[in-house]
């Protein structure tokens, strides 16, 4: 077996500073990686000296890694697509791929096809060890989902089981009855309680459950189980006291703080329904909210430090509660954490009977409080997600489901290890915060890192110093973040989630973020779904850079045709889940009717997602983005991720939005909104080379249009890029920008406005 090894021009022992450095150095040849290259003996077509081209066949042992033979067998992955799960031998397909094994890197030649397969050690110590033990858990999953579901949730803590004959419900379509999902009901029990108590009580109480993280460095604390337990109950039996009650909403504005956790463990405890809302929303947003769901208090901090910036949350909370009550929504409680690190208490605004210091109060609280038992199906929490139209979606939880469905996609899609310290960069104000900072991860009795500040404050290294500090194993993310002059060598496993990561970035943070030792669990799921519904397992199976891969257990993911048909086999199409799983949403808060058509009167019998997919012929998923950013381009139908892909694999070119815009002609045409890796200018000729490139690799139907140059894109805080703003700057509405304060950098939106006719 020959080996080859890559030296970089000048090798430096440290890594690249940032993805778009990294492509920089990519695009002057000056890459600082040392790549090995380890052509896999998988049959004796192995050929070439630089990238291995390999057969994978299944009659040839491959380091006695049985499991991946069967990877690469069309008949096993296509009897993941059909849901038929016979692991048949006899049809041996023969393919021709690139695979390169954990540890090694990815070379950018290897990136459109290869797979990088798990290593024997990584494979040996998972919770799933083989896609041949996932084949049979998932075919056990979908056989039988009462009994599986079942055996999952007895790991839990419930004073009154379900009952075993009706395990679940569910109609999925809308032409038959009304919609509805129910898990578990009738069984008895408390996410709070199995969070915390069932954790002291298992002898886990001095375990770290969190470590803090402030905005500013140097600045940190922790809580054990059994702390935080106390904390949750003193907060508890405050909100007991002034009246708050099983099934009163609770609005939660608060920025990551241990006070955020600790606030939605203890209304879950009162079996209370918090409804946290990010604190980067405006007072209009926070408004819209609170006359949605009339809260009987509303808890939030004075102010907040983001990076340099001090932040007047209460202010904001003054102004919402100002226009609520104009519309006869009156709070008459506001529960006011002092933020001292952000900002004294004196200088923050005031209303006498109205408001209260945390501080004043909640420490007199006992330490103990006892549970409220609730149903599986009382609902947990409201999260309110953006729709099509202004007004945002309640998206309702209930209990049981949602608990047990977080805490076992933590588990697998992490492999989680009870040794792991684990962190989460997302906000609680969004899903990812609920599911995989607190419920999911608490439930299994983890150490998680919670951050108040910003990955680039002070510097672009923060996040691999905090990475470093606390020896982070499992490292969850979006993959819009920076490296700089740290080891990272804690990290086990990387997790991705948010957006469609393109094979570019997707080799980035395996080769430089995880030093191509970690596997990526590109998590494709959304604010609905409650966990996880397609990702990867990591040792069960070969990935693919883009991929997420496979459903997870009890997820029958289908690729539907605009007339609602299922596709079989490789296709693309409009992703939807048939049959229900238990972190499904159970309804719009106050809007069942918006539920049913949003979600499930495009294709009758199914959950409609509202994204796009493509199965490829071993059966992988990739999601391609929403169906709002599908383009149609004279008839082509065109994934701006498609597109986006094509951009950024131009070694100059950073990162990459696209959107369509009207065409007299065309029906639509592209606009490409391209940001360049530092220092390279914008010129004529590299305008003409990305759309060669886009050409080249889609097609000219596919050719862009227009390239705007774009110093930066507009983001949230989570990471998600706002076409919305992109499609209105590239129809030049530019009066129809609508609400921004939720970008991490506002100012964005000028410079592409200046840059529009350049
Ligand atoms: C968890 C979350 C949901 C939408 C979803 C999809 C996109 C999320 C993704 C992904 C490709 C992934 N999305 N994860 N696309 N690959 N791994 O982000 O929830 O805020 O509700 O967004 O995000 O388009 O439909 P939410």
């Amino acid at each position: 077996m020959a080996l080859k090894l890559e030296l970089a021009p000048h090798p430096q022992t440290q890594v690249q500073s940032s993805y778009k450095r990294w492509k920089e150095g990519q695009g002057r040849g000056a890459g600082t990686l040392v790549s090995a290259v380890i052509p896999i003996s998988i049959s004796s077509t192995s050929t070439s000296t630089s990238t291995c081209t390999c057969t994978i066949n299944i009659n040839k042992n491959f380091d006695n890694r049985t499991r991946t033979r069967h990877l690469l067998d069309s008949s096993i992955s296509n009897s993941i697509a059909n849901s038929s799960y016979s692991v048949n031998t006899r049809t041996r397909t023969r393919k021709m791929v690139k695979a390169v094994s954990l540890g090694d890197p990815l070379l950018a030649e290897d990136q459109d096809e290869a797979v990088v397969v798990p290593s024997d050690h990584l494979s040996q110590q998972a919770l799933v060890p083989s896609l041949r033990d996932y084949l049979e858990m998932y075919k056990a999953s979908i056989q039988d989902p009462g009994r599986f579901w079942s055996e999952i949730a007895s790991q839990f803590h419930w004073e009154r089981k379900w009952d075993p004959d009706h395990v679940f419900s569910h109609n999925l379509d809308v032409t038959k009855s009304q919609v509805h999902i129910q898990w578990f009901k009738g069984g008895i029990t408390n996410i709070s309680y199995n969070c915390l108590d069932r954790i002291v009580e298992s002898g886990g109480g001095d375990k770290i459950a969190l470590f803090w993280e402030a905005n500013d460095p140097g600045s940190d604390a922790s809580l054990t189980y059994k702390q935080l337990l106390s904390r949750v109950c003193q907060l508890s039996n405050y909100l007991k006291d002034i009246g708050v009650k099983k099934g009163d909403a609770v609005v939660v504005y608060l920025p990551m703080l241990m006070e955020l956790p600790i606030t939605m463990l203890a209304c879950a405890r009162i079996g209370a329904v918090h409804s946290v809302v990010f604190a980067g929303f405006s007072a209009e947003s926070l408004a819209q909210r609170i006359i949605d769901c009339k809260p009987k208090l509303v808890i939030t901090c004075n102010a907040v430090k983001r990076g340099s910036k001090i932040i007047h949350l209460k202010d904001i909370v003054d102004a919402a509660l100002l226009l609520s009550a104009q519309t006869n929504v009156s709070v008459d409680r506001c529960l006011v954490f002092e933020n001292e690190a952000a900002m004294k208490r004196e200088p923050t605004k005031w209303q006498e009977g109205r408001d209260i210091w945390w501080q004043d109060v909640i420490p007199e609280y006992p330490t103990h409080c006892e549970v409220e038992w609730v149903d599986a199906e009382d609902p947990l929490f409201l999260l309110y997600t953006s729709g099509s139209t202004g007004k945002p979606k309640g998206v309702l939880h209930t209990t049981g489901g949602y608990m047990v469905y977080t805490a076992i996609t933590f588990k697998y899609a992490f492999d989680y290890k009870p040794t792991d310290i684990y962190w989460c960069t997302a906000d609680c104000g969004w899903i990812t915060g609920h599911s995989y900072v607190t419920y999911g991860p608490l439930l299994n009795g983890a150490s998680v890192v919670v951050f108040e500040g910003s990955p680039n404050y002070p510097d672009s290294g923060r996040c691999w110093d905090i990475v470093d500090k606390y020896k982070v194993t499992i490292f969850y993310t979006a993959p819009t973040l920076y490296v700089t002059r740290y080891s990272r060598k804690s990290l086990r496993i990387l997790g991705s989630v948010g957006e469609p990561i393109n094979p570019s970035a997707w080799r980035w943070f395996y080769n430089v973020v995880g030093d191509s030792r970690c596997p990526i669990s590109d998590t494709w799921w959304q604010t609905e779904t409650g966990g996880f519904m397609i990702t990867p397992l990591p040792g069960a199976w070969p990935q693919k850079p883009g991929s997420a891969t496979f459903p997870f257990f009890g997820v029958q993911p289908v690729i539907v045709d605009e007339k609602g048909v299922e596709i079989e086999g490789e296709c693309s199409g409009y992703l939807c889940v048939k049959s229900s799983w238990p972190g499904a949403f159970r309804t719009l808060y106050g809007d069942h009717e918006r539920y049913e058509t949003t979600y499930f009167k495009p294709f009758p019998g199914y959950y409609f997602t509202g994204d796009g997919c493509r199965r490829d012929k071993d059966g992988y998923y990739w999601l391609t983005g929403r169906v709002d950013d599908v383009i149609n381009v004279s008839g082509h139908r065109i994934g701006t991720a498609e597109v986006e892909s094509a951009l950024v694999s131009h070694p100059q070119c950073a990162e990459a939005a696209v959107v369509g815009v009207e065409h007299e002609v065309k029906g639509q045409a592209i606009y490409a909104f391209v940001t360049l890796v530092e220092g390279v200018p914008y010129t004529e000729d590299l305008r003409k080379s990305l759309i060669l490139t886009v050409r080249k690799q889609i097609g000219a139907f596919a050719a862009p249009d227009k390239i705007h140059w774009a110093p930066g894109l507009p983001k949230t805080r989570s990471g998600k890029i706002m076409r919305r703003i992109l499609r209105k700057i590239a129809s030049r509405q530019l009066n129809e920008l609508g609400d921004t304060s939720t970008l991490a950098e506002p100012n964005i939106v000028d410079q592409l406005i200046a840059l529009a006719d350049c």
